[in-house]
């Protein structure tokens, strides 16, 4: 197995362990320089999603597999997987150059009928599963907060019985936000290999789920690749692969061909599944008068189905099915919103609400067969229309994890999506939605490369933990606190290592200074080393000691060497008040 690369040279991937229970999570830590004064900085061990690495040919190992079979509730068949590989069509679609493994493949795992394998059943029986304590351990919380919480349906664990490789891991409100990264080859643009790295490279940046959102070919063999190297929840909309059996046309589709994608993909592992169940022929007039219509593709998809046979949608009206066949793999619904706005003007319109509407009540039918439920929700929504839409869901769906695409709270601009989404995304996490899925650079522009996947994660990052902060999400603060202790002691490298990007970091440090010294300089180059407040304030401290730092002589101090640092800095730049700028041409000003 070939180590993953860590982040940063202080960055260290370790373990943390219940013992009793033999649960190991991997987590990353940062190991810290000593304060000035020698005190010994204790490692800062970080939440981490990029599992343990492995080489892409040979998978993940199976870390839940021994938990799933102990519990003695699934057996293996020859699933539709092996039966493809039998009348050598499988071969094809599964495109095996990779190692025999692959073809030796134990069969997929399935419940028998009528039993159901969810980690919900067991939550709602009283059963502490390895998964849950798994995720108690990872969120430092109480295992019973775990079980409780999954038990009443406001939290899920996405944890298919065929993907055995995942670390288990929560989404609900009462845990830390987490953010789900898509990715996805579609018609010519990338390969499998392609598609391996962007999972690894999203996942090394902290994303705590991953969408396949493939279409054209190789759908069946991208997904196997991707879901026996994911050490993260997978998560798939089987409409768009059905979509490809039918050639595109959304027509043919019918609900046998749905099904036996979704069975499929159930064989293969995939932990949750887009279901556009709520786009109902009903609520499609309701959009006739929007600005942006129908901007979901599997939404449209389902609108144009219905409207072209004038029934209703077949999703909806099989949902119990669906809801069986989900109960015998432990896969999650993900109830798509399909009618969601793509523009401010349709935010909170008629047809969105309409669509919730149905969403709530399709939870409750779920939780009648122990299935686990998130519901989907927009979109793009003003600042000030976004709370209402998380507190509605909530209402509506008695506590069931909301996973919101953005919002964007503005539509003006392309290029810089991942901010005006993450503007709303903070804010609809702040107020209780308990995953956010990414918006890169490229929405609305084109697909998204490395560099963009990458910047779409951090944003997320950012606003999961700015949410995880002001919810007081203990030990949310404990990171921000630890990174401006290493601020103010000038530990530059602890600086880097604590942050969310730390190459950048010093990569922007060192532009201005370079040198190897500057790593412990108690100065940046922004101020210089005179007018650093943070040094300021230091040399209080070292003139009149630490208590009495605080005290308001030192205080009135400190502003005192500020104002003398300011004006001095004013005399020596020439004394006049509009400085004009350097760079600029003479006469521009
Ligand atoms: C998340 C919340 N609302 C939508 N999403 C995601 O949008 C969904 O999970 C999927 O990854 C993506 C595309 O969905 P549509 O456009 O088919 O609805
Ligand atoms: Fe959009």
């Amino acid at each position: 197995m070939s180590a993953r690369p860590e982040n940063y040279s202080t960055h260290r991937l370790d373990l943390l362990e219940d013992p009793d229970h033999g649960i190991r999570v991997p987590i990353t830590q940062v190991l810290q320089d000593d304060a000035p004064d020698g005190t010994r900085t204790p490692p800062f061990p970080v939440y981490r999603t990029a599992g343990p690495g492995c080489d892409p040919e040979v998978g993940l190992p199976s870390l839940r597999g021994g938990w799933i079979i102990e519990r003695g509730d699934v057996e293996q068949y020859v699933g539709r997987d092996r039966a493809l590989a039998d009348d050598g069509r499988g071969a094809v679609r599964r495109g095996e150059a990779s190692a025999e493994w692959r073809g030796a493949r134990r069969a997929p795992l399935r419940s028998s009928a009528g039993t159901r394998v969810t980690q919900m059943h067991y939550a709602r029986r009283g059963e502490i599963t390895a998964e849950m304590r798994y995720v108690a351990l990872r969120e430092g919380c109480d295992v019973e907060l775990v079980r409780s919480e999954l038990a009443a349906g406001r939290a899920i664990i996405p944890a298919n019985v065929n993907h055995p490789e995942a670390e288990p891991m929560i989404i609900g409100r009462a845990f830390l936000v987490k953010i789900n990264a898509n990715i996805g080859n579609s018609a010519v643009t990338s390969s499998i290999a392609e598609e391996v790295s962007k999972l690894e490279w999203a996942t090394r940046w902290g994303a705590d789920t991953v969408m396949d959102l493939s279409t054209g070919d190789d759908i069946h063999t991208t997904r196997e690749w991707l879901l026996r190297n994911a050490p993260v929840p997978i998560g798939t909309v089987p409409i768009y692969q059905a979509l490809e059996k039918v050639d595109g046309e959304a027509n043919a589709l019918t609900w046998e061909i749905f099904r036996d994608t979704v069975i499929e993909q159930c064989e293969q592992g995939v932990d949750y599944m887009t279901i556009h169940a709520g786009v109902l022929l009903r609520y499609v007039p309701l959009t006739a008068n929007r600005v942006t219509g129908i901007v979901s593709r599997g939404g449209s998809i389902l609108a144009g189905w219905c409207l072209a046979h004038h029934r209703e949608n077949f999703l909806y009206e099989h949902f119990d099915e669906l809801c069986e066949i989900f109960a015998r793999y432990d896969v999650s619904f993900s109830l798509g919103d399909g009618l969601r706005p793509g523009s401010l003007a349709d935010a909170n319109d008629a047809a969105q609400f309409a669509e919730l509407d149905t969403l709530a009540e399709l939870t409750a039918r779920a939780w009648e067969y122990d299935v686990q439920v998130m519901v989907e929700g927009p979109g793009h929504i003003p600042l000030h229309l976004v709370r209402e839409n998380v507190e509605r869901q909530q209402e509506l769906c008695h506590g069931a994890p909301f996973y919101t695409l953005g919002p964007l709270v503005t539509d003006i601009a392309p290029g810089y999506d991942h901010i005006t989404s993450a503007i709303g995304a903070t804010e609809i996490a702040r107020y209780g939605t308990a995953m956010l899925c990414y918006v890169t650079p490229k929405e609305h522009l084109g697909l998204p490369n490395r560099d963009d996947v990458k910047t779409g994660v951090i944003t997320y990052k950012i606003a999961a933990h700015a949410a995880d902060v002001a919810k007081g999400h203990p030990g949310a603060l404990a990171r921000d606190n630890a990174l401006s202790k290493a601020r103010f002691e000038f530990r530059w490298r602890d600086q880097f290592g604590l942050s969310l990007d730390p190459q950048l970091a010093e990569e922007y440090h060192d532009e201005t200074l370079p040198a190897e010294p500057a790593k412990t300089a108690h100065f940046c180059s922004m101020c210089g080393p005179k007018f650093c407040s943070m040094r300021l304030s230091q040399d209080i401290r070292d003139t009149y000691g630490d208590a009495a730092a605080q005290s308001e002589i030192a205080q009135a101090e400190l502003i005192r060497a500020g104002m003398d640092a300011k004006s001095r800095e004013f005399r020596e730049s020439g004394g006049t008040v509009y400085l004009p700028d350097p760079s600029l041409p003479v006469g521009s000003g």
